[in-house]
């Protein structure tokens, strides 16, 4: 009311003010009308006032110091709640730094939704010359599942829903979302506001396989004298646990766990082909793949580590249908989501199932235990330096020891070998670098590991996988988490003993020599370790978990020791060419 209105007509005793709200309480109340509760981040203009006034409004607000872990945060906040995690960045610089989590997020199908800041559309699209100018929702597009951009604040709820559909219903993925600048401080009518936000019924919905789909995988199953299954992360995502376990458990059909996969059924469970991978492959005639894709971790399902070309048949169970018939021919495609799917195939065994002929399990199991058995001397190895199997046979313990702790598992040496010597006993504890074999994840991970489910997280980190994230630490002792993270320190990427064959530089693949990880974490109050033997690596371990305190233990590992590019040497084009001196 005018002041001049006020002169003409005197205001009534109680006039009650229109309450009113704005884009910065949309945002942060559409997404806790979801059920969102936590964002990870990094401030600055135009969202510092977005985090500041959600952590007031009782949202967890966890500040990172470069987006890109934050963005690593929700991308497996995502994969471990099946809620999209939220990342929240600046403009232009802030929003390509969240834009490789949010790549990667949608490359491993893990929910999340990256909101960013952006400068003024009308500056932007005449490309003036704005405050960190870009026009990033056409950048996002083709790295994410879908990108949305909100120009009116009643338009918030609708956003906000938009993206959430998107990046958990169906394959999940990364969702971009861009809020420009003048959207958070646009003012609406409060009631109208709080109208216009949109709780997502079922924002995953079941999506149950054709009983034909069913009737045909159990045929193809049912002709098969050497099934296999594998599980891939998509059955971990799932959580169908239990009906995964009975699964297997019923069918009596060996299984290979794909990374993540690990744990969904103990390690050490019988039908676990795990420790006769390379077996199992090649000599299955039948196989059966829960949420894995047939990509270059499956060897696209043909080559040497399969059998003859044909003589493998493939069923799959996958809810992108496009999936199907990606790299070799599914003879048996199941289209739905994997709850659905493996109920539908249980129930479809009923009693009569047969399970597989018994010289099938015989020699997966022989392969199995012959495998361990040449293992496992190397695991007790006390050679020094430490070898990595040395220090992974104590790490081994350790997880055996506090099965629910959760692994956050990068490098290259450290990545293979932890995968194959840490055995997991519980479903989602192993967190790693993913389809694309991404450095770089371990911090975010960590974080977000603990944050969502409050468990202990235990980081087995190669040297130069760390260091892409190593500042986080930071992060980790400001929230005051219960991250343990080791450092097999080699000296570099893969070893530590390459030389510049011209003697003027550190060769490339090296670090510092006998670097001190450990003095970082006390940098921030954390608690740092310096060991060189198993036993010590056990003790400071055991007690950093016992403490729920943050800590880092470097790891002096033998910087001979490592293989170049670990287990994916072949992966690693080599020069024929020698050069003459
Ligand atoms: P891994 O790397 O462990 O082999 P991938 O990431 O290659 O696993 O494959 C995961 C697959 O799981 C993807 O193809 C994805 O579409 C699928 N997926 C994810 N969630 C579900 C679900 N709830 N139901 C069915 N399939 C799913
Ligand atoms: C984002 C390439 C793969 S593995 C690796 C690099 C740099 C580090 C290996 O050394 P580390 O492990 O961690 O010390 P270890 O035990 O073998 O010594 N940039 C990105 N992702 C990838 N994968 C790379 C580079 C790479
Ligand atoms: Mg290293």
């Amino acid at each position: 009311m005018t002041a001049l209105a006020k002169i003409v007509h005197p205001a009534p005793e109680v006039e009650a003010e229109p309450e009113l709200t704005d884009g910065f309480h949309l945002v942060i109340d559409a997404l806790k009308l979801n059920g969102i509760e936590t964002i990870y981040g990094v401030p600055g203009i135009p969202i510092t006032d977005l985090g500041r006034m959600a952590q007031a409004e009782g949202m967890r607000v966890i500040s990172f110091r470069h987006e890109q872990h934050a963005g690593n945060a929700a991308a497996i906040a995502g994969f471990l709640t099946q809620k999209p995690g939220i990342c929240l960045t600046v403009s232009a610089p802030g929003f390509l730094n969240g834009l490789t989590a949010l790549a990667n997020a949608t490359t491993n199908c893990f929910p999340m939704i990256l909101i960013s800041g952006s400068s003024e559309r009308e500056i932007v699209d005449l490309q003036q010359g704005d405050y960190e100018e870009m026009d990033q929702l056409a950048i996002a597009k083709p790295l994410c599942k879908a990108a949305f951009r909100v120009l009116h604040a009643a338009d918030i709820g609708i956003g906000v829903a938009r993206a959430i559909r998107a990046a958990c219903s169906g394959r999940p993925g990364g969702v971009y979302l861009d809020l420009p600048a003048k959207l958070f401080a646009q003012v609406m009518d409060a009631e109208a506001g709080q109208k216009s936000l949109v709780k997502v019924i079922d924002p995953a919905p079941a999506q149950r396989p054709a009983p034909e789909a069913i009737a045909r995988a159990l045929e193809v199953l049912k002709s098969a004298k050497r099934p296999l299954i594998v599980l891939g992360k998509g059955a971990a995502y799932a959580q169908a646990d239990e009906a995964i376990r009975a699964l297997v458990e019923t069918s009596g059909i060996p299984y290979v766990p794909m990374s993540m996969a690990k744990g969904l059924l103990p390690d050490t469970h019988p039908l676990s082909a795990g420790a006769a991978r390379s077996t199992a492959l090649k000599d299955s005639d039948v196989v059966l793949l829960i949420g894995a894709r047939l990509n270059w971790l499956l060897s696209h399902g043909k080559g040497k580590s399969w059998g003859e070309p044909g003589s493998t048949k493939f069923i799959q169970i996958d809810i992108e249908p496009r999936e199907m018939d990606s790299n070799v021919e599914i003879v048996a495609p199941v289209v739905g989501d994997i709850a659905s799917c493996v109920q539908a195939l249980l129930d479809g065994m009923g009693k009569g199932w047969q399970q597989p002929p018994s010289d099938w399990i015989e020699t997966v199991k022989t392969k199995r235990e012959a495998n361990i058995a040449k293992m496992a001397p190397k695991l007790m190895s006390n050679a020094s330096p430490m070898t990595f199997h040395a220090a992974l046979g104590a790490l081994r313990t350790i997880v055996k020891e506090r099965p629910d702790a959760i692994l956050v598992n990068e490098g290259a040496n450290t990545l293979d070998l932890a995968r194959g010597i840490i055995d997991m006993y519980q479903p989602r504890k192993r967190l790693d670098v993913g389809t694309w074999g991404i450095m770089g994840i371990g911090m975010g991970f960590a974080v977000a590991a603990a944050v969502e489910t409050g468990k202990p997280v235990l980081c087995v980190e190669g040297d130069s996988a760390f260091g892409f994230s190593g500042m986080e630490v930071e992060t980790i002792c400001r929230y005051g988490l219960p991250v343990c993270i080791v450092v097999f320190n080699n000296n570099g990427i893969y070893r530590g003993t390459d030389t510049d064959p011209t003697g003027r530089d550190p060769a490339t693949t090296v670090f510092v020599p006998d670097s001190r990880y450990d003095k970082m974490m006390e940098a921030f109050g954390g608690v740092g370790y310096h060991v060189t033997t198993p036993d010590e690596l056990t003790r400071a371990v055991n007690e950093a978990m016992n403490s729920g305190r943050p800590c880092l233990v470097n790891a002096v590992i033998d910087p001979a020791a490592g293989s170049e590019s670990g287990n994916i040497g072949s992966l690693n084009p080599q020069s024929g060419i020698k050069k003459k001196k």
